[in-house]
């Protein structure tokens, strides 16, 4: 894909995770097609490429089902992955620990270590729903995040607020890692070579 290289490249391949009914497919395709589409709870993974704002840009973006017997397979969804969204049902508070279960566990994953993460609070429309600061809280974003780039968004698949934010936010990320530059790199692929066969990213 190139983006650990120094020259900036033109598409990322960014993987969309949450708990089932988070409204991960809802929000693609509000996105996608500007359109408030019926979802039906997704068996495997909808797949969609979306134009950013930085000239030429693609995130191809995978949405992979949520439920329990679908997140046994969210693992092979990493390789090749550049970047994580993470959806959160802010209005169903008795579930945000399971989120955050999954979330740890995600970001457990050596295949993912440093890759950056936005976490959107959604259904923001609906009332009585978590406030993103509160989301951030009871997962612990901060503790959880470490070191990587991390961002939370606010917004609704419904009305689509929020929504580009996110994605124009994730593109930044990743046009900024490969930005380090080349002195970035090396250490880092020197670094990649004292962990012998351990993934670094
Ligand atoms: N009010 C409101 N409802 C939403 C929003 N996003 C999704 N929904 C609803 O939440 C339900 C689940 O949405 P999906 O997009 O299917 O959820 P999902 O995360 O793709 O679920 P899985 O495919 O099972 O993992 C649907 O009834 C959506 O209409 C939102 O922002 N606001
Ligand atoms: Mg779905």
């Amino acid at each position: 894909m190139g983006l650990h290289g120094s020259k900036v490249p033109s598409e990322a391949q960014i993987l969309m995770l949450g708990l089932d009914g988070s409204g991960k497919s809802t929000l693609l395709y509000k996105l996608k097609y500007n359109e408030a589409v019926v979802t039906v709870p997704t068996v495997g993974f909808n797949v969609e490429m979306l134009e950013t704002k930085e000239r030429g840009f693609v995130l191809t973006v995978w949405d992979v089902g949520g439920q329990h017997r679908m997140r046994i397979h969210w693992e092979h969804y990493y390789q090749g992955t550049a970047g994580l969204v993470f959806v959160v049902d802010s209005k169903d508070k008795a579930r945000i620990p399971e989120a955050k279960q999954e979330l740890e566990k995600i970001l457990g994953n050596k295949s993912l270590k440093g890759l950056p993460l936005i976490v959107l609070a959604n259904k923001q429309d609906l009332p009585g729903a978590a406030s993103a600061g509160d989301v951030a809280e009871i997962l612990k974003l901060k503790e959880i995040c470490g070191k990587r780039h991390w961002f939370l968004q606010p917004c609704s698949g419904k009305t689509g607020a929020g929504l580009e934010e996110c994605f124009q936010m994730m593109a930044h990320f990743l046009k900024t890692a490969v930005g380090e530059g080349e002195e970035c790199l090396q250490r880092r692929r020197k670094s990649f070579k004292m962990k012998t066969q351990q993934d670094y990213w």
